[in-house]
């Protein structure tokens, strides 16, 4: 029989990464996706797939509606990324991200506790929640600090997790990714922001990129191998709250001067000015991971660099907006 996945925020740039994985795999996909007034939009990510995956409508805010999914789909593994996933939002919407990102995976967690207690369960925690600590490479050991209402609903939720996972036994676990990009980046982070822009720029749309804060230190990886992290998580013999990164980081204008040279503009210097509409209310300055562990345990590493996300992204973002 196969094995059964279900997905919080499988619209989402990873969640159509993992349903693709999963899939190779020989799972059987079932994803949740909260009724909208535009459906189309949110599966646009996993349109390529749609045949082959299973639909179901629910809201992670819903408590009932979640208990429904999963006593009629009885998983094998759940894998929990529905969030509100921008920093800079959160900021804006602190109510609103507290309650979908704490209240969400403490419904999320408690179905999964009565109704499926015997599947293994992965959740979505986030590097945001170490916070600053000045030029340190950070590890599962490292103090979290958190510096964003984004990043202190995302430690709630992991420390949940651990809750659950010692009181009632159950195979929980968090993943502490760090910044994981691919042409599948919503537009409005910095990554895709700055692709997307400079070709703007290229095709004579716009004259100027406007962004915020250049000088953050970011661990930037691939969404493909993070989620392959995810998976490999659930498959470990017990369940293990792990770091997964690059191991290097490079700033918001390493990015700016890549991408610019890349296609063909330049120094980046010309076109793109700062506007404190992007700055943050607070910032962390320096983010760079340390992934030993998931490589010790899991022999997990990571495939694409810095450079070969980029190109990635660079051709593909052009092809689906200019070509
Ligand atoms: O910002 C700076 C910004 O929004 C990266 C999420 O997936 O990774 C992501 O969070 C850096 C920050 O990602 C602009 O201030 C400058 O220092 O792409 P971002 P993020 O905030 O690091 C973590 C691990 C998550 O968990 C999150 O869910 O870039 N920056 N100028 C800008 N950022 C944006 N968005 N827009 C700008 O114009």
């Amino acid at each position: 029989m196969k094995k059964k996945a279900l997905i919080t925020g499988v619209g989402g740039q990873d969640g159509s990464y993992l349903c693709e994985l999963l899939l190779k795999k020989n799972y059987q996909v079932f994803g949740i996706l909260p009724r909208r007034s535009s459906p189309e939009l949110q599966t646009l990510r996993v349109e390529h797939i749609k045949n082959k995956i299973k639909l179901v409508y629910g809201d992670i805010m819903d408590k009932s509606n979640i208990d429904d999914v999963i006593k009629k789909v009885k998983p094998d593994e759940i894998y929990h990324l529905a969030a509100q996933s921008h920093v800079g939002v959160s900021f804006m919407s602190p109510n609103l991200t507290s309650q979908i990102d704490y209240i969400g995976t403490l419904n999320v967690l408690d179905s999964y506790k009565n109704y499926a207690k015997n599947a293994k369960f992965y959740n979505a925690s986030s590097s945001e929640m170490f916070g600053n600590h000045g030029e340190t490479k950070l590890n599962e050991s490292s103090n979290m600090q958190p510096a964003s209402p984004y990043a202190i609903a995302k430690l709630a939720s992991f420390h949940l997790t651990k809750i659950y996972r010692e009181s009632y036994n159950l195979f929980a676990c968090s993943g502490i990714l760090f910044n994981h990009e691919s042409h599948r980046r919503g537009l409005n982070f910095v990554t895709a922001k700055i692709v997307k822009g400079a070709l703007d720029i290229k095709y004579n749309k716009k004259n100027k990129l406007e962004l915020g804060n250049l000088e953050s230190c970011r661990d930037w990886g691939h969404a493909e191998d993070y989620v392959r992290a995810m998976w490999m998580m659930l498959q470990l013999k017990k369940p293990e709250d792990l770091v997964i990164a690059t191991g290097e980081t490079k700033t918001v204008r390493n990015v700016c001067d890549y991408v610019f040279k890349k296609i063909g503009l330049g120094s980046y210097k010309e076109y793109v000015v700062t506007n404190k509409k992007f700055l943050r209310p607070n910032e962390l300055h320096y983010l760079n991971g340390n992934p030993a562990k998931a490589q010790k345990i899991m022999k997990w590493k990571p495939i694409y660099t810095f450079e070969k996300m980029l190109d990635e992204m660079i051709v593909k973002i052009e092809d689906r907006f200019f070509n």
